[in-house]
């Protein structure tokens, strides 16, 4: 059986890229029935600079889009990574065979850092590590991964590999990557070639899961395009990246291919493409967005749900833990 282990940060509201890239998915691998474990990233989520009242809002506001998602908190287990301490103590015990050379391979930690890497703080150039220790503690199979994630994963396995021939033992299971079949790249409604991100600075260059009709459809209105007709086929839309994203995101959201989404609009502007999309945007996010403004009128039950799922976190990733560290020869009292 699979066993998932995936999370978000709350760094800010989930946009349509987590949505479409991510959170849809997990629950088609929750609804296949693998045992799935669903989190929020805060630990990864002070890697960057971070405002604390901010964190705890988006934290419950996070959970509550996974719920209205269609993540089942009584099915998988929704938890906040900060109350399972296993992900921190097992972050210290793989970063003594997590190599330098490696880590400062990662793009993500250079896209994160900037120009000025020799200020970024250690947490941010072990993010990698922490993930491992994420995906490790609950000796998960499968992991959930987008294309900027591939890095990650892999050096999750090679420390994995690393732990099990430095102790001469098989404890820790390589985990493989899940590459969704169906899994959407979500880019910036402003500019095609950059990915829609929580952390970007223009608000209309995503549609936040708590946007209103309104919001969503002017934001749609807003987007940038250019003033050809759409083609019938994906090909002709190559080097025209504004307008393949919103196919892209139209086929996602409707569950077609984008050829056939193309079929429908072929020799239209978007003059007519813009509307439809935003008709259509609102009517598949109009009921997770009002389902999550249920659940957020009521923090305490977020509260009681994310307790429970954490409770279980916990429970499940103890014995392995326990286990690492009697293979690496740590003190236990009789
Ligand atoms: N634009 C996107 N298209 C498709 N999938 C996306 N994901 C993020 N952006 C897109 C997927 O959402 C999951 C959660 O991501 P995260 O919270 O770890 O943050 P991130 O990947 O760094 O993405 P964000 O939303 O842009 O956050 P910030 O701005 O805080 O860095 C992941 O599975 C990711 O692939």
């Amino acid at each position: 059986m699979k066993r998932i282990l995936s999370g978000m940060q709350p760094t800010s509201h989930l946009h349509l890229g987590n949505y479409l890239g991510a959170l849809k998915n997990w629950v088609k691998l929750q609804d296949e029935g693998a045992e799935c474990l669903y989190m929020v990233a805060d630990l990864h989520a002070v890697t960057v600079t971070h405002d604390p009242e901010q964190m705890a809002q988006a934290t419950r506001e996070i959970a509550a889009a996974f719920i209205a998602g269609g993540v089942n908190p009584y099915n998988s287990a929704l938890f906040v990574q900060s109350a399972v301490p296993g992900h921190s103590q097992l972050m210290w015990l793989l970063s003594t065979m997590a190599q330098m050379g490696k880590l400062e391979r990662m793009t993500q930690f250079k896209d994160k850092a900037g120009k000025d890497s020799e200020r970024a703080g250690l947490g941010l150039f072990a993010y990698p590590v922490l993930m491992a220790a994420d995906i490790l503690l609950y000796k998960a199979t499968h992991v959930p991964v987008g294309e900027d994630q591939k890095q990650h994963l892999e050096l999750s396995r090679e420390i994995a590999s690393t732990f099990n021939t430095r102790y001469k033992t098989e404890h820790f299971p390589p985990p493989e990557p899940y590459i969704m079949g169906t899994a959407t790249r979500v880019m910036s409604l402003k500019d095609g070639n950059q990915k829609m991100s929580k952390s970007a600075e223009s608000d209309l260059s995503r549609i936040n899961l708590t946007d209103d009709a309104d919001t969503i459809a002017k934001k749609i209105r807003k987007a940038k395009t250019d003033a050809d007709p759409l083609p019938d086929n994906v090909k002709a839309l190559e080097g025209r990246t504004e307008a393949l994203n919103l196919v892209t995101i139209y086929a996602a959201l409707a569950d077609k291919s984008r050829e056939k989404v193309l079929k429908q609009f072929a020799g239209k502007g978007f003059g007519d493409f813009k509307p439809a999309l935003a008709d259509l945007a609102v009517s598949k996010l109009a009921p997770i967005t009002g389902r999550m403004n249920e659940l957020m009128a009521d923090p305490a039950e977020i509260d009681r749900i994310l307790a429970k799922g954490s409770e279980r976190a916990r429970t499940v990733s103890a014995p392995v833990l326990q286990e690492t560290m009697d293979i690496m020869g740590f003190w236990k009292s009789g």
